[in-house]
């Protein structure tokens, strides 16, 4: 793409209302634009983002069999009676009539609707274990929205659900996504730790919150150092890997605040390893066994003839909550960096945009010809403005890899940049070496 094509309504100032650092970014290259208090618009850079976060978080998804659905954003209160919800879920459901005067609801979580659509069709113990997620908007009326897309009214959510015949088998569904869950923030580049926490709303006796440690993160966290150097890319989706997985977080303490306890605290860690501090919760399972199976009468026939209540458990990530999750880690010193895996593009071509130099655009030109036809996702700034302007603003923008064609560059080597780094002078075969690995 061409830089001065692209709809990216950069602006100047600083966002005088954004606290945060991801707010700030994400209004200041024009990623969002709100549209009400705690809702927002998703311009093209943002939301080329946050779909390739949701293609992670789909492919890892489906690699543990879940099955992707879609359901609707509007619901019918009707379930929700049901399941005894529709009043204790308080003043952050939006509730809506329609013209027939029937209560619908947007909305704010989907296991009552989910329940149902299982309910009506699976009966029989044979067609377990099941595995459904969907992708899709949200809407919870929150009190004081806040930090931009961090925690909005209307937001984005992947939310799967399982379905199992017994606890045991339950455990097992909650383990595999436990375990997608690691890949998935792996796969972002993010250090996400699992930790013991309150169910609130959603219910369940187990529940985890996968946590990014960050000073603008709105929950309190305590653990032991050493959870952090779980390396979690040396599980597999065996029982017995999943096991050993479940074994090995659960053998350090990590808890949010609600879990907290100051004398169990103390005695599980060594001083010199506590870790006290604040995080973004950017996913959150729970096992719930028959809360809503039970009054929604979703059973099913059991091997030994009996009727029983479905067990089942739900799995949040904040796909949309991720964006401001990743620019909150990857936002130092003023200097934006994109994981690769979720860049809004695989490099841009800073040429020096001058009238006493012509050559260097031309040799831009070529270049991204070349590179587009390689199926590189390349960038060209080719607005008229003087190269400190311009990297300043790449600074923003984050693309990882930069190539930079000025006086530096020789005949067919070019200055070659990976944010953070030194650059070098590279050919384009070792350039397009180094995007593609
Ligand atoms: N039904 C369960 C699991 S599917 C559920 O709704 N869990 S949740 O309430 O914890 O939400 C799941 C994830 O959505 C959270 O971990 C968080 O990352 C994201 N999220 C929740 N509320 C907001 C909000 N107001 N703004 C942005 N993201 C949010």
């Amino acid at each position: 793409m061409l830089l001065s094509k692209i709809f990216l309504p950069l602006t100047k100032d600083l966002p005088t209302d954004a606290k945060i650092k991801s707010h700030q970014l994400m209004l200041r290259v024009g990623m969002i634009k709100q549209s009400s208090a705690g809702i927002y618009s998703w311009l093209p850079l943002g939301f080329k983002v946050m779909k390739k976060i949701e293609n992670i978080v789909r492919q890892e998804q489906n690699n543990i069999s879940a099955q992707e659905m879609l359901m609707p954003t509007i619901q019918s209160a009707d379930i929700w009676k049901e399941s005894g919800r529709y009043n204790e879920y308080g003043d952050e459901m939006l509730r809506i009539k329609d013209r027939q005067g029937r209560e619908m609801l947007y909305g704010p979580t989907n296991e009552e609707l989910i329940t149902e659509i299982f309910r009506s069709s699976i009966k029989s113990y044979k067609s377990l274990p099941q595995m459904l997620y969907h992708i899709q908007w949200k809407f919870r009326d929150e009190v004081r929205p806040r930090f931009g897309i961090m925690r909005c009214r209307e937001f984005y959510m992947k939310d799967a659900y399982s379905f199992d015949i017994s606890d045991e088998e339950a455990k097992k569904s909650y383990n595999k996504m436990f375990y997608s869950y690691l890949k998935i923030f792996s796969k972002l580049k993010l250090k996400a730790i699992p930790m013991a926490a309150d169910t609130g709303p959603i219910g369940g006796e187990l529940s985890h919150e996968f946590i990014i440690l960050a000073d603008t993160g709105e929950s309190n966290v305590y653990a032991d150092k050493k959870i952090f150097e779980i390396n979690t890319n040396k599980y597999d989706s065996s029982e017995k890997s999943l096991e050993k997985m479940r074994n090995d977080f659960s053998s350090f303490y990590a808890v949010t605040d609600e879990k907290f306890n100051k004398s169990d605290f103390d005695t599980k860690v060594k001083k010199d390893d506590q870790i006290s501090t604040k995080g973004i919760e950017v996913g959150h399972i729970f096992y719930f066994g028959d809360k809503y199976s039970k009054p929604l009468n979703c059973l099913v026939d059991h091997q030994e003839g009996k009727k029983v209540a479905v067990k089942m458990g739900s799995y949040g990530i904040g796909v949309s909550r991720l964006v401001g999750a990743l620019i909150e880690v990857n936002f130092q010193n003023n200097v934006m960096k994109w994981p690769k895996s979720v860049s809004p593009y695989d490099v841009v071509i800073i040429p020096n945009i001058n009238k006493n130099d012509q050559k260097s655009f031309e040799i831009a030109i070529k270049i991204y010809k070349d590179l587009k036809k390689q199926k590189i996702d390349v960038l060209l700034d080719d607005v008229d403005e003087n190269m400190s302007a311009k990297f300043k603003k790449h600074d923003l923008i984050g693309v990882p890899y930069q190539i930079i064609i000025g006086s530096r560059s020789e005949e067919n080597r070019f200055e070659f940049k990976e944010v953070g780094e030194n650059s070098i002078l590279l050919n384009l075969e070792e350039i397009k070496e180094k995007i593609k690995n």
